[in-house]
């Protein structure tokens, strides 16, 4: 019997209050022509079958369609406010050799007598003579991760671990220093005139399944609630509203034009930068980079991860609702391509990489195509292309898209873009 409690209770601290059975999920297919055939929903058309007959149509349609994915794929995030403090902002104005103006802030989030401290990281151009447009994201390692900068404090909260042993007991140490600055491309980002404000996402929600306890779930919340309700949000949701309360904060600050927010997210960060966008419209462009399922790629397609696979190994990072969709996607009524159609007429950025096969590169381009007519509707402009681009062949109108060769990451070639995207729509204006 002791013996017994004793297993239990090891079984309990070592892992979350889910068991994540990947047993009963098939093995993931990679073969196009073993697709089941499929026909996407028009998101032109609402809910009682009537056709949207012009652009003053679209944001009926819109709040219903959003509705909908909100319920079934996200969660809701919670309609009461929270008090936002700020400590004061530590700044170093010849940060990177010079090149950059350093703030770093802890925001605190309260509710309920609760207190979540975020820390943001924000560079400007030290050239600058006025508000800079800004590239916001979320980062995986810690903002002490994104450049080498050794005075950059090491992330606090709670951390994945990985297969290099740099995080230890869950938490950073200083290996990760540095270790994603390939992936944001700092200097190249303020050299072309813009800034870069940054946060560790598990700030904001640490990323596994606690039963919503800790995290900014854990501010709406009381503490003896089990489970979730059907539509209550994920951890994707839960990111995605952290960067809208930073958003909040940077409305006065007096280095960044906040109407020209660019929200860029990689991976389970690009499904969080698609939902920030969509969520909260002050987000002036959206980039989704190598988002795959539960992001840019079109879930009926049933390639490389599935709704029932992303469902079962991160059973926190949607709604319960979503789980109806398990080798069930055709009974959606929205897919990735709804998804990007909810951010419209803001221009939206799909990345993808050859190699990244597990997020479907091809069923992220032919998420562009299907929201094309409403970007077509709404701005007489949208994806240039009918068929997918050739490897490194950028195309870019209110929607752009680009395949790169290469692994599931962020490089250079990316942010190359990303910048000349940003060029076209914020600069221009
Ligand atoms: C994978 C997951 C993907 C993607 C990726 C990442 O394990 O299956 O959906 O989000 O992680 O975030 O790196």
């Amino acid at each position: 019997m002791k013996l017994l409690r004793i297993l239990i209770a090891s079984v309990l601290t070592v892992s979350p209050c889910w068991a994540q059975d990947l047993s009963k999920v098939p093995p993931a297919n990679y073969d196009e022509s073993k697709i089941k055939p499929y026909t996407l929903p028009d998101p032109l058309v609402f809910n009682d079958g009537r056709k949207v007959g012009s652009a003053k149509e679209w944001p009926a349609r819109r709040s219903e369609l959003l509705e909908t994915v909100t319920r079934e794929m996200f969660g809701r995030i919670p309609n009461e406010s929270v008090e936002i403090s700020a400590d004061t902002p530590q700044i170093k104005t010849d940060a990177l050799g010079g090149l950059a103006k350093r703030k770093l802030v802890t925001l605190h989030l309260k509710r309920n007598g609760k207190d979540i401290p975020v820390d943001l990281l924000i560079y400007t151009p030290s050239q600058a003579t006025g508000k800079v447009p800004l590239f916001m994201g979320l980062n995986f390692n810690g903002n002490q991760a994104v450049t080498n900068e050794p005075d950059l404090p090491l992330a606090k909260s709670w951390m994945r671990p990985n297969k290099n042993n740099s995080v230890i007991n869950n938490r950073a140490t200083e290996t990760l220093r540095g270790s994603e600055a390939s992936r944001w491309q700092v200097e190249k980002i303020l050299k072309n005139g813009y800034g870069l404000a940054t946060i560790y996402y598990g700030d904001i929600d640490p990323d596994f399944d606690d039963g919503f306890h800790n995290g900014v779930h854990s501010l709406f919340r009381d503490p003896s609630q089990q489970g979730r309700t059907a539509d209550e949000w994920g951890s994707i949701a839960a990111w995605a509203w952290g960067l809208s309360r930073s958003l909040d904060y940077l409305q006065n600050d007096t280095d960044i034009d906040t109407s020209k927010v660019a929200v860029i997210g990689h991976s389970r960060l690009g499904k969080a930068s698609l939902w920030a966008g969509i969520a909260d419209p002050r987000f002036a462009l959206v980039i989704a980079n190598n988002s795959g399922c539960g992001g840019a790629a079109i879930e009926r397609r049933e390639i490389g991860e599935t709704v029932f696979r992303i469902n079962t190994a991160f059973p926190h990072w949607f709604s319960l609702n979503f789980r109806k969709y398990n080798q069930n996607e055709a009974k959606m009524a929205f897919d990735a391509h709804s998804l990007i159609t909810l951010v419209a007429p803001r221009p939206v950025y799909i990345a993808s990489a050859e190699k990244d096969t597990w997020a479907d590169p091809k069923g992220e381009f032919l998420s562009t195509v299907g929201a094309d007519p409403v970007y077509r509707l709404l701005t007489n402009d949208g994806i240039p292309v009918k068929e997918m681009p050739a490897i490194s062949s950028p195309v870019m109108g209110r929607l752009g898209y680009h395949i790169r060769p290469g692994e599931h990451d962020v490089v250079a070639y990316d942010w190359d873009q990303f910048i000349a995207f940003a060029d076209k729509h914020l600069k221009a204006k």
